[in-house]
């Protein structure tokens, strides 16, 4: 690999498989540093095109999505760097796509459990490429003040404090990611701080390798000194070894080999990473840290005193004038997430939405503050739930049945009424469940089903002034008003409707009282008197009866009743028990194959 910079204050990635945290925090180390362009050219979500809405600073932009690998190393050919977020079971697949790809110079993996096999493959690839692969199971790396991949270096507040939005003088690189963070807070401290820094994973075979990057950081010239974290495991430290024995480092490499406490345990330990386990006594951490110091690295007697060895070292070289003191910087303030600062209780913003029926965010759902296994438990029926979700309380079980009765006897009428006609129509013009559906359900109105809202509004108000039948209906002639309620197409004096009776029949033996029925009733006598057509139909049976459900609970205020009224809650009823009928005929045209429907001419009155 050797060569040397990877990565610049220009370099731009490629982001596999949108995770927003990863790529708002490269943005806002960006920000950070200073870069005039974010370090994300594009973002590759599978499947799925457009644009990913994102801060930069204080400002929005929008980052391109591509679908696939191609389309976006083709939108973006100055993007070399391809960071991938795949699961373990597809990194494989797209880490040797974007590797094939003539514009992407360095490729990180961050899954874990990427198979070893696969590992194998892409690093032969890389190598005979002239490629880099950083990981698999990385947190990825980092060039201070230039370039961050995805999460490395944690949070906003560890880079600023590890003084990572500007470069220092030392290259780092460790196998674990975790243990990048402690050291990059342990080199900030005691020395001017990190030039670059990377952690090539935990895995078996890492896709470069401790060496690799040494070998690399001995080519740059900003960086003076290097600091090593291997741990026990493998061999990859010796290559290091080898290339210490062979002169083929000349600056100063401070290297620690974590995992000596293994020798405590009786058999054989795995460690965090598949890497890290104690195998023969050569990957010992004891023997790899001996092997390191004979080799020339200079290796402290514990981890604890790392640190101490880093500061030395920077020290001697600003005693030999090869470290030229760095001109510190305040970096920007980054502008805080919104909902971080309303989470901490910095700041209140007031909310867009008010609602009051039903909550989501506990453990279960609730509807008007029952929950979802109450409801299941208690043998809550579609009743209950109704009177829950739109009356914001549990209803007496003979109010909730009679929900039910209405939901059940208006939940079709046949395939010749209004809605029916018009969800048959549309179901045969091949349109969709929803469109038929909708097209049958927007039919609902003052003529078809949606007139149980004014049926009980007028029987209401002449009912309470107490209105004679011939005074209310009168009344509304003159108006010019059909009496809601009352009339139907095909339901007369001799062909009564049943689902009215039915509905009567309940009432009159469950609620308490049927006033306003009994009015509706007496309209009826009147109106039938005129027209053997007027009788109470099922809007108007519906409309009365709700007033007496309201009215004879005791579970409703003067007002709240007034207020149900005048909102109109009542069309709901038909609306919900339509929508049952509407959908069956919809599924039935399907399911009869039933070409588009057109009108007959001989059924049309063509007249000038
Ligand atoms: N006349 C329902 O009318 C219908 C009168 C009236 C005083 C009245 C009509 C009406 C009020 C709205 C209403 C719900 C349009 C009906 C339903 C669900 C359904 C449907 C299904 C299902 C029927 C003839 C003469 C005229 C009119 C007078 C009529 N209604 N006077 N008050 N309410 N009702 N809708 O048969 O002197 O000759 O000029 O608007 O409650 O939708 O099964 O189909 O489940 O799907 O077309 O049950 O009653 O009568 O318009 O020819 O009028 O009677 O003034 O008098 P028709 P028209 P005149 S339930």
């Amino acid at each position: 690999m050797a060569t040397g910079q990877l990565f610049s204050r220009t370099t731009q990635a490629l982001f596999y498989n949108y995770k927003q945290l990863p790529v708002q925090r490269m943005l806002d180390f960006d920000f950070l540093c200073g870069r005039e362009t974010p370090s994300v050219a594009g973002i590759i979500n599978p499947g799925s095109e457009g644009f990913q809405k994102l801060f930069f600073g204080q400002e929005e932009i929008a980052i391109p999505v591509h679908a696939a690998i191609e389309a976006a190393c083709a939108a973006h050919p100055t993007a070399d760097v391809f960071i991938n977020f795949a699961s373990f079971r597809s990194a494989a697949d797209s880490s040797m796509a974007a590797l094939k790809q003539p514009t992407i110079k360095v490729v990180a993996i961050i899954a874990e459990g990427v198979p070893e096999s696969d590992t194998k493959q892409l690093i032969a690839y890389a190598r005979a490429n002239n490629k880099v692969v950083i990981g698999p199971a990385t947190v990825g790396g980092i060039q201070a003040g230039a370039f961050k991949i995805g999460d490395t270096a944690g949070t906003i507040d560890n880079i600023i404090q590890c003084k990572l939005y500007r470069p220092g003088s030392v290259g780092f690189v460790s196998k674990s990611g975790g243990m990048s963070n402690e050291m990059y807070n342990t080199v900030a401290r005691v020395t001017d701080g990190i030039y670059e820094g990377i952690a090539i994973g935990g895995d078996v075979f890492p896709g470069s390798t401790l060496s690799d990057h040494i070998l690399r950081f001995n080519n740059i010239p900003q960086i003076k000194m290097m600091v090593v974290l291997g741990e026990l495991g493998g061999r990859d430290e010796y290559s290091l070894v080898e290339a210490l024995k062979q002169g083929k480092v000349n600056k100063p490499v401070v290297a620690w080999v974590s995992g000596t406490c293994a020798r405590l345990f009786k058999s054989e330990v795995q460690f965090g990473h598949a890497g890290a386990k104690s195998g023969g006594e050569m990957e010992s951490a004891q023997a790899k840290n001996q092997a390191l110091m004979d080799a020339g690295a200079i290796v402290p007697t514990s981890f604890e005193a790392l640190e101490s060895a880093i500061k030395e070292t920077f020290e001697k070289l600003v005693e030999e004038g090869k470290v030229s003191p760095i001109k510190e910087v305040t970096p920007p303030q980054i502008p805080e997430d919104l909902s971080s600062a309303i989470k901490s209780g910095k700041v209140r913003a007031p909310t867009h939405i008010i609602s009051t029926i039903s909550d989501d965010r506990g453990e279960e759902p609730c509807y008007a503050g029952v929950p979802m296994s109450s409801i299941i438990e208690q043998g809550y029926g579609v009743g209950d739930v109704i009177s829950l979700l739109w009356f914001k309380r549990s209803l007496p079980r003979y109010c909730t049945k009679f929900i039910e009765i209405c939901i059940m006897l208006c939940a079709d009428h046949g395939p010749c009424v209004s809605g029916a006609h018009n969800t048959i129509v549309t179901a045969r013009a091949g349109k969709d469940l929803v469109s038929s559906l909708v097209s049958g359900l927007l039919t609902i109105g003052p003529r078809f089903g949606g007139a149980i809202d004014d049926a009980a509004r007028y029987f209401k108000d002449a009912c309470d002034r107490n209105l004679t039948p011939y005074e209310f209906v009168e009344g509304m002639k003159k108006k010019g008003i059909r009496v809601p309620g009352i009339g139907h197409r095909i339901k007369s004096r001799d062909n009564r409707d049943k689902r009215v009776e039915l509905l009567q029949k309940f009432a009159r033996s469950n609620f308490p009282s049927v006033k306003y029925m009994e009015y509706a009733v007496t309209v009826e006598s009147y109106t039938l008197s005129k027209a053997n057509n007027l009788v109470l139909n099922v809007d108007g049976a519906i409309g009365s009866l709700f007033l007496d459900l309201l009215a004879g609970s005791g579970m409703f205020t003067k007002q709240e009743i007034d207020e149900i009224v005048q909102i109109g809650y009542l069309n709901g009823l038909f609306v919900l028990a339509r929508s049952i009928g509407l959908i069956g005929h919809t599924f039935d045209q399907k399911r009869l194959k039933q070409p588009l429907y057109r009108h007959p001419w001989e059924d049309v009155l063509y007249t000038k």
